[in-house]
């Protein structure tokens, strides 16, 4: 490092300028930098140059607290969590830093003394969309948290150029748009090309013999890949620790010494160079199921081996033997996508550090810890044999190596059973030859989870049961949370600060103190103020749609909302032929008593997802009708919200009335959605899935809309062989829904458009939303006439948000610090350490 003498950094006035939290020194500060950092003044700047210096101010100020923590865990070389994905769904920075540095008020009056509207420069912000759903989003939860518990962390993933496609709905149908979040460049970001890293890929292995005698492995790669971390500093919430997320990009290596390598074939090497930046373009927008794709295949080995071959370089700079890596990190897998860290680690550990197998088998295990997040069959993710071997020899060979040997462990467990030997093999040879990544997590790592409490009971009776029944000391639930700072302080200030008005803030570190609002639930004038909160926000989507869809929708209604990915197992069509069974008795009886409804949909469907852009379809086609039909007048609104994102969630959870949490179920691991939605003050109708099940316990089942079969009835249905014509032909309202689809109502006169969907219901229904229709439907009138007791509502929804304190993530953050990493908070003191040493 360089020196810089000290009178140097007092001159820099690093104490005003860079860290004051005054509203003149941010005025200053902000002044400065679009000057200085955007060459902007005033009268010229556009609305992103002042978020771009905006957000340079505030980056200065994370700055101070972002060295100093380096410097700390450094020092001290801190048991550290690396938490590696695919995804991480981060959502917009700037107003989550404001909140976390405890500057929002500072920062809104001092941008507003300049002419300028906070909320304003906001919007300006394109988030980093990597991510497609529930599990990215849950990986940036789960980073706010162990930021602000003081825990020493990690995040590391892909810098995707392009994220999460942007939707558009033209005619009714999704249309995906390239997503460019960095074509105004990210001021949240430092590139770090002096810690670049180099990943093989391709080409094939030699055995030799070392000067010792050993046996050893060479790998003379195809191709080399160079990695660029690019470093973003997350603050926790009013504390001095900022920890890292490093994402990496694919380049070529422009310089690459092929020679030591041995690669004969230059030219071919030189064309694979192009091919390089391929690997950080784009993120697969696959929520939930896996396509087995080579250069998918070359992602996860990509990021996956520069994560780990830093983390050695960290052991190393901080003198710590590598026999103790497991001690200076433990490494959380966030599903398979970064499975191949067990085989990675490792061939690190063997062929590049001379490590014997045991010694590296007993590191690798010791530092790994794997995340399930899925029971869907098509989201296990299994790789050809040969694509494997053809894009990584090495990790092939390595792979059956350690199948001998867990597969002689099993032997001798379950003695003469060749059975389970077969099922549980690191390689699926029942017809093409797969290697099974959940498999390889599972034997490779101390640790297995699931992410609510129904998930991992499932995991351990079906999905990985004979995993469970060998290493039953393994499997442990860690049931999902969300951060409170993104999903209630910033996205919801008017709730916020109600409830602060009542019991002070510390629940928003603390957010089993939200219990103390219980106290308030028969005081009318709290509930009064609650309702004309709530009504408030309804009011803002009002005009938000009004501007967006063009439609009028009417404040008083019931906001019934399911916002998350599309999928059939989701069952946003159950919730369609809800709105279709209103529709019909309107129809029917134009006079009839209907509790006003608004039907509000956001979310994305994978692009090659045939069935779920046609239920998109299906919805914005029903609104059509349902909103331009005089009969209807302004009792029901349907209405389709594009582009759904973190940003776009922000602004919908606070507005809910009901939550739709509808999955069939065993199917939803947990849920994360579900929690934010209660947390700001909406009641859930759901199934008894995922973290329902917990989150029904926690606010009282009288608080809850339950309905619908459980995950052993679905089972015991199945079994008995499930026939879905027969409800329909019993089922008078459930007939007359399907037949006005198949009628051509919805698509003028079109009796083709919905017929795939309409098939798969009447001859499979896979996901039984017509043995689950009913009792939906009698539900839904029950929560119709629920919400004509205002005050009722009102009271369900105060002890609602009351209750759901077990859901921050920083209690599944504890939870993981305890059960799985053994680690402990490192406390950051804002000290002197941010000048460079000597
Ligand atoms: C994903 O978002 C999830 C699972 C998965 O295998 C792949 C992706 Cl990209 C979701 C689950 O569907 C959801 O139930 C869960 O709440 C979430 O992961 C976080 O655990």
């Amino acid at each position: 490092m360089q020196t810089v003498p000290n009178h140097q950094v007092d001159n820099l006035q690093i104490e005003d300028d860079r860290t004051g939290l005054s509203v003149e020194c941010l005025k200053r500060a902000f002044l400065d930098n679009l000057f200085y950092v955007q060459g902007k003044f005033p009268k010229i700047a556009t609305k992103n140059d002042y978020y771009m210096a905006l957000a340079y101010t505030v980056r200065d100020r994370l700055l101070q607290r972002w060295i100093n923590t380096a410097v700390i865990y450094t020092d001290r070389a801190s048991r550290t969590v690396s938490y590696l994905s695919a995804e991480f769904l981060m959502g917009p920075h700037l107003g989550n830093n404001l909140v976390n540095l405890g500057i929002y008020d500072q920062v809104k009056q001092a941008v507003s003394e300049l002419g300028l509207d906070l909320e304003d420069l906001l919007e300006q912000e394109e988030e980093p969309g990597l991510g497609n759903g529930g599990l990215g989003r849950l990986a940036a939860c789960y980073l706010d948290s162990m930021a602000t518990l003081e825990i020493p962390s990690l995040g590391y993933g892909i810098r995707y150029e392009f994220g999460i496609f942007d939707q558009d709905i033209r005619d009714g149908w999704q249309v995906e748009i390239t997503d460019k979040w960095l074509h105004c460049g990210n001021p949240w970001e430092i590139a770090r090309p002096e810690w670049a890293i180099y990943v093989r890929l391709g080409g094939h292995t030699e055995a030799y013999t070392d000067e010792r005698g050993r046996y050893r492995v060479r790998w003379i790669p195809f191709q080399v890949i160079k990695g660029v971390p690019h470093d973003t500093p997350l603050l926790g919430y009013k504390t001095n620790t900022a920890n890292t997320l490093r994402l990496w990009t694919a380049e070529a290596p422009e310089s690459f010494d092929f020679a030591a390598f041995n690669s004969g074939d230059y030219l071919g090497a030189v064309q694979e160079k192009m091919v390089s930046e391929n690997l950080s373009k784009v993120l697969y927008p696959n929520d939930d199921s896996s396509q087995g794709k080579r250069l998918r295949l070359a992602q996860q080995i990509f990021f996956v081996s520069c994560s780990l071959q830093d983390m050695i370089r960290i052991v190393f700079g901080q003198n710590v033997p590598l026999e103790k890596f497991h001690e200076k990190f433990v490494v959380q897998l966030n599903d398979t996508h970064p499975a191949i860290a067990v085989a990675e680690l490792m061939r690190l550990l063997i062929d590049e550090h001379d490590m014997g197998w045991d010694q590296a088998w007993s590191i690798t295990q010791k530092s790994l810890a794997y995340t399930n997040h899925t029971l869907l069959p098509e989201a296990l993710e299994r790789w050809p044999i040969s694509l494997f071997g053809e894009l990584l020899p090495r990790h092939l060979e390595i792979i059956y190596e350690i199948n001998y040997h867990f597969l002689e462990e099993v032997k001798a467990k379950f003695p003469a059973d060749s059975d389970r030997l077969r099922r549980m093999s690191l390689i699926d040879e029942s017809g093409e030859k797969y290697v099974r990544m959940a498999h390889l997590a599972c034997v490779g790592s101390h640790s297995i989870n699931g992410v609510a409490a129904l998930h991992t009971k499932l995991l351990q009776q079906d999905v990985l049961r004979d995993f469970y029944q060998m290493y039953p000391e393994k499997f442990n639930n860690k049931t999902n949370g969300v951060t409170p700072r993104r999903f209630i302080v910033l996205s919801n200030p008017r709730l916020t600060n109600l409830i602060s008005s009542k019991i002070g803030d510390n629940w928003v570190k603390n957010l089993k103190d939200l219990k103390h609002l219980e106290a308030f639930v028969d005081d009318p004038e709290f509930c009064s103020q609650w309702r004309s909160i709530k009504s408030a926000i309804k009011q803002d989507l009002v005009a938000y749609i009004q501007k967006q869809n063009g439609i009028t929708v009417n404040p008083d209604s019931i906001f019934d909302i399911q916002a998350k990915r599309f999928h059939e197992y989701k069952r946003q069509h159950l919730n369609a032929l809800h709105i279709i069974t209103l529709y019909n008795r309107i129809k029917a009886n134009p006079d009839i008593d209907i509790t006003p409804r608004t039907f509000i949909f956001g979310g994305k469907a994978a692009p090659g997802y045939y069935m779920a852009k046609l239920i998109i379809k299906l919805i914005n086609s029903i609104g059509d009708v349902v909103n331009n039909d005089p009969d209807v007048r302004d009792r029901l609104k349907v209405v389709f919200l594009k582009n759904y994102s973190v940003k776009f969630a922000q602004r919908v959870y606070p507005a809910a009335d009901l939550s739709e949490q509808i999955s069939m179920a065993g199917k939803e691991a947990s849920g994360t959605g579900n929690m934010k939605f209660a947390l700001n003050g909406a009641l859930t109708i759901g199934t008894l899935d995922g973290a329902n099940v917990e989150i029904r316990e926690e606010v009282g089942e009288e608080n809850f809309f339950i309905f619908g079969l459980t995950a052993p009835e679905v089972y015991a249905l199945k079994a008995r062989g499930y026939r879905p014509l027969d409800y329909y032909h019993s089922n008078r309202e459930l007939k007359a829904v399907i037949d006005r689809i198949a009628s051509g109502h919805f698509s003028h006169g079109d009796t083709k458009l919905f017929k795939p969907l309409l098939d798969s219901l009447l001859y499979r229904d896979e996901y039984l939303l017509f043995a689950d229709y009913q009792a939906y439907i009698d539900c839904q009138d029950y929560v119709s006439q629920v919400y004509r007791d205002r005050d009722r509502w009102t009271r369900m929804s105060i002890l609602n948000v009351a209750r759901m304190g077990k859901f921050s993530s920083d209690r599944s953050i504890h939870d993981y610090c305890q059960d799985i990493w053994n680690i402990q908070s490192v406390p950051i003191e804002l000290g002197e350490c941010i000048q460079a040493k000597e």
